[in-house]
């Protein structure tokens, strides 16, 4: 692309000069990418410069994020292809174009800033430890990076067995568990042993009797220099060790991750989720506490399951159990947050363990607070978390998950200290979601602290053994979007630090594992021997009833089809966007009502500056036009149970969801109503533009195009009108879209065989990253630690 774009902008002196002047006309320092093109299409048109348009100028202009202007210079970043970027500069007196390295780019960009023109700065780059590691090529790949491991591998250990020497061999010597070891003992000394151990443990199998189990042949396979761990019947005995025998013979990606998936390794699993309200009932809608507590809890009892699973068919009697470490909140408004142990509902083992924030004289934090505020809290947090672990499991945790930023650092201390296989999930990153998040970071810092938390981002991202997206946009976005984790490869600070290479997100350690919409709660509304019929009493009195203690509005006309959406009472979530859409479109109004839960209808009872912001907006509108019988606002927090029933409710009724979310990083109501049925119109940014197949499984609507989202909404009860069974063909394929791609099933096997996998290549190859580690522990204490002890002293 460059050297095409270099040589056009030589040849068409003239156009690009009055172009480029006319972007830097209004004065601005920074243009987005949709207003470069769109000035561009103007500045074609207006001058009759048609032939622009299919030009490598034109090519450059589609793929730049931004143009960066300070005279006599205009910069542009271009993505050219998904999470790949190119730097250029154009000097308007000299005319001169030329490629410009990441650090210059981002070196021109903190001139944006006052006081920070050039100030010496920390650079942060993590190339150079990195680069003996393989890394991915195509862009297809990424969120594949155990395929590619296993790939990449494979052959290294064909290579390894080749030349004598016997990594699977140690490898299967290290396990055990409670005084039990599993897999093979000292009987077999190399793989030349192995090899033959295997031949005669499959004929001895042969002999036995079918319905024998390990506890019967235990003793002379034993003899042959077999422990536990192999399989609990025949049949799985010696499917095990018919895949080691041919890995042995010629290793293969395949059989390798088959096998390894097999080997008893996970017993014990801890999950951090410091912030919020973490709990089981009361939680869920209130500022900070949605989906991640749903994701984790669903996400446990799937574990759980898989484990018990694994372990049986291993042959093995442990009982695995799960750890969820969380707040533990003395002011705990109603809910268990103050409870230090609690089990979680549907489960044999696993329990939500509640660990206070203090200050330095040990005192508790008493209250929630928000999720941008936790930062100076989180490492004795860590400290008096691993005590707890310790002493609950005996023993350290076989996997740490950390969830979201301050779940993800706290998961780091622990995996460095305890040395334990470390998993992130990041949920949703901040640093997407709020524009300029890094550029104009002190002006934000007051309220965000986003010089802790993206300082705390890289280091967990980089520490990580292995990274679980929900979907690839949320790493590597789409040609046209900046992916989530992407937005981290390189960023300004200005004044704190230049980062020059901070995550690459054709790292293996990537990998898509999408979650799920829990059944026992979020099935079909076709599924009437499931369905909750006795709690429509009382949703007809929520939805339909007289003012409540916490609602507004009274639906008139009860015959109408709903519009629903609930969440959070975010700015980000954008309710007050649809009902402003709602109330600018009478067509809509006529054809629907709108049911709207979220937040409280009572701006005193939030605790949450951007909440109580919305709650007044949401008044304001409804004011504004007149929605006082065509709208219902609940602002309760409805049990799971109603919550699943609600779906459905509103799907008997011909309804659809709407999630007019701003941003949604991934978007679990979006599956849930999926999947009971509703026909959804989801944003086109993040996770919904993955889940659904516009026009098939649902619909995408633009939240900054409140006129477009709403026809295209208008367009769907118009199909409806004209086809009977229009409404139910795309209720029936977003029910199958769910049920094919998002369930905790497929979750719970991938995320186990993930760690079997890491923790095999981590333990035979270099993939331990001690440099980087060493750098992470630098970038820890000389630059997050101190900024967060900075927050408490600021208060
Ligand atoms: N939810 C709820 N009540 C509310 C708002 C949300 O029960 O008032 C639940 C919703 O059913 C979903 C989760 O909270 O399971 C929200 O998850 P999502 O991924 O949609 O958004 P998040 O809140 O995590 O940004
Ligand atoms: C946080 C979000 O903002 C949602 O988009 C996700 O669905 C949720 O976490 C669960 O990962």
């Amino acid at each position: 692309m460059l050297t095409k774009l270099r040589r056009f902008v030589e040849d068409n002196q003239d156009a690009v000069y009055s172009l480029f002047r006319r972007f830097q006309g209004d004065g601005r320092n920074l243009i987005l990418g949709s207003e470069i093109w769109d000035e561009f299409l103007r500045f074609c048109k207006e001058n009759g410069h048609e032939y622009l348009l299919d030009s490598p100028l034109a090519e450059a202009l589609k793929k730049s994020q931004e143009a960066t202007i300070v005279d006599p210079w205009l910069y542009l970043d271009i993505r050219p292809r998904v999470a790949r970027w190119l730097y250029v500069r154009y000097h308007f007196e000299s005319m001169s174009f030329e490629e410009v390295s990441t650090a210059e780019f981002l070196a021109f960009k903190e001139n944006l800033v006052n006081d920070s023109y050039n100030i010496p700065i920390l650079e942060i780059d993590f190339n150079p430890f990195e680069r003996n590691f393989p890394k991915m090529n195509q862009s297809r790949s990424i969120g594949h990076g155990v395929e590619f491991l296993n790939r990449r591998f494979s052959t290294k250990l064909t290579n390894e067995l080749a030349q004598g020497e016997e990594p699977l061999l140690a490898f299967l010597k290290v396990h055990g568990y409670q005084d039990v070891s599993f897999m093979i003992n000292n009987k077999i000394d190399s793989t030349a042993d192995l090899r033959r151990a295997l031949i005669r443990g499959m004929e001895y199998l042969d002999k036995q009797p079918p319905d024998r189990e390990w506890p019967d042949l235990a003793h002379d396979l034993r003899v042959l220099g077999f422990e536990p761990g192999w399989g609990r019947t025949i049949e799985g005995i010696r499917i095990s060790m018919s895949l080691l025998a041919d890995l042995l013979e010629a290793p293969d990606h395949e059989i390798l991750e088959q096998f390894l998936a097999r080997i008893p390794m996970i017993f014990n699993v801890v999950i951090l989720s410091p912030h919020g309200f973490f709990g089981q009932e009361h939680v869920l809608g209130r500022p900070d506490t949605g989906g991640q507590v749903v994701y984790i809890l669903d996400q446990v009892r799937a574990l759980e399951r898989e484990m018990q699973k694994r372990i049986y068919n291993q042959g093995l009697d442990f009982t695995p159990q799960i750890l969820i470490i969380t707040r533990l909140i003395p002011d705990s408004e109603g809910t268990t947050c103050s409870y230090p142990v609690e089990q979680v509902h549907g489960t044999d083992n696993a329990s939500i363990v509640r660990i206070p924030f203090r200050n330095h004289d040990g005192t508790i934090i008493p209250h929630w607070i928000s999720r941008f505020q936790v930062w100076p809290y989180l490492e004795e947090f860590s400290r008096e978390a691993e005590k707890e672990i310790l002493a609950r499991l005996g023993r350290r945790p076989d996997l740490i998950i950390g969830n979201y930023s301050d779940g993800n650092l706290v998961a780091y201390l622990l995996a460095r200290s305890l040395e334990v296989t470390m998993c992130t999930i990041a949920h949703a990153l901040e640093k997407t979601k709020y524009l300029y998040s890094a550029l104009y970071w002190k002006d934000m810092e007051e309220q965000y602290h986003f010089s802790c938390q993206f300082t705390a981002d890289l280091i967990a991202m980089n520490s990580a053994d292995f990274i679980i997206s929900s979907t690839f946009q949320e790493i590597a976005g789409s040609s046209d979007v900046v992916g989530q984790y992407e937005s981290y490869s390189s960023f300004t600070m200005p004044g704190l630090q230049r980062i020059i290479h901070g995550v690459d997100v054709f790292d293996p350690k990537f990998n898509i594992v999408s979650p799920g919409a829990d059944e026992e709660t979020y099935f079909s509304y076709t599924e009437n021997d499931m369905r909750l019929y006795g709690l429509h009493g009382e949703l007809e009195d929520l939805i339909y009833g007289s003012a409540q203690a916490d609602s507004r509005g009274e639906l008139a006309d009860k015959d109408k089809p709903l519009l629903f959406s609930m969440a959070r009472l975010d700015h980000i979530k954008n309710l007050t966007g649809l009902v402003q859409w709602y109330g600018e479109n009478p067509e809509l109004q006529e054809l629907s009502n709108l049911l709207i839960i979220g937040g409280t209808t009572n701006p005193d009872y939030s605790g949450d500056n951007e909440e109580r912001e919305q709650v007044l907006r949401m008044h304001e509108i409804i004011d504004t036009y007149n929605l006082e019988s065509k709208v219902r606002w609940l602002g309760v927090r409805l049990d799971k149970k109603l919550s699943g029933e609600l779906y459905r409710y509103v799907a008997d009724r011909k309804g659809v969801f709407v999630q007019p979310a701003y941003f949604e990083a991934f978007g679990l109501t979006v599956i849930e109503a999926m999947v009971s049925g509703l026909p959804t119109f989801a944003t086109c940014f993040g996770g919904p533009l993955e889940i659904i197949e516009h026009g098939r499984s649902g619909f995408h609507i633009d939240p900054n195009h409140g006129d477009k989202a709403t026809q295209v909404m208008l367009d769907f009860f118009q199909k409806c009108a004209e086809d009977p069974n229009y409404w139910e063909t795309i209720s029936a394929q977003g029910r199958q879209r769910v049920a094919e791609r998002y369930t905790w099933k497929l979750y719970a096997k991938r995320l186990l065989t993930l760690t079997c996998i890491y923790g095999f290549w981590k333990f035979s190859t270099n993939l331990e990253r001690e440099e980087t580690n060493r750098y992470l522990e630098m970038l820890y204490h000389l630059q997050f630690r101190h900024r967060a002890e900075q927050m408490r002293n600021v208060g």
